[in-house]
């Protein structure tokens, strides 16, 4: 067969998943997330724990601000110590979200009991895990915590054969 029939290899994904505050806070949950990212056979492409300064999280969030978590968003996630991945799927960013559950915690424990915010997530703002929402956002939050990895460049040349979504 041809690299171009590789099986699944042109719907392979590239996504933007980061581990909160408070999950890291807790080796456990840290442990059960990244375990989680392994056992739905996510290829980990580069990962690295991080701590944001207020500002990096006030760019992050611009487009929330004026709501009324605001305030509560940006403090916690420059609360402490982040561990962000770059994985790549079939399908990663909805299979992601998927994975992630609803924002808000308690509608998660109702409507998508197994999800990882409603195992692990403390409160609507303290939910444990981000995932891009799009591809688009995936390309721009990469970029955010991954200033140096040239995402053309990985696919070139560590994936000729993938066609990532872009
Ligand atoms: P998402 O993280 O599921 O994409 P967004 O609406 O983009 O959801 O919100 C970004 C983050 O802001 C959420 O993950 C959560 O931490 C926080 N947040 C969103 N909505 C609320 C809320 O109603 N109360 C408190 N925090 C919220």
């Amino acid at each position: 067969a041809s690299a171009g029939s590789f099986r699944g290899a042109r719907a392979l994904q590239l996504t933007l998943a980061v581990i909160k505050p408070d999950a890291v806070a807790h080796p456990l949950i840290l442990e059960a997330l990244h375990q989680q990212i392994l056992e739905n056979r996510f290829i980990i492409v580069q990962s690295k724990d991080l701590v944001w300064k207020r500002k990096d999280s006030e760019k992050f969030y611009a487009e929330h601000s004026g709501r009324f978590f605001y305030q509560r968003l940006v403090e916690f996630m420059s609360s402490g110590p982040m561990r962000a991945y770059i994985l790549a799927r079939k399908d990663a960013v909805s299979y992601w979200r998927e994975l992630m559950g609803p924002t808000k915690v308690y509608r998660a424990r109702h409507v998508a009991p197994g999800t990882l915010r409603a195992q692990y997530g403390l409160t609507d703002t303290r939910n444990t895990t981000h995932g891009s929402d799009s591809i688009e956002s995936a390309m721009r939050e990469i970029a955010f915590f991954f200033p140096e990895f040239q995402a053309h460049e990985w696919i070139e040349r560590e994936e000729p054969f993938f066609r990532v979504g872009l």
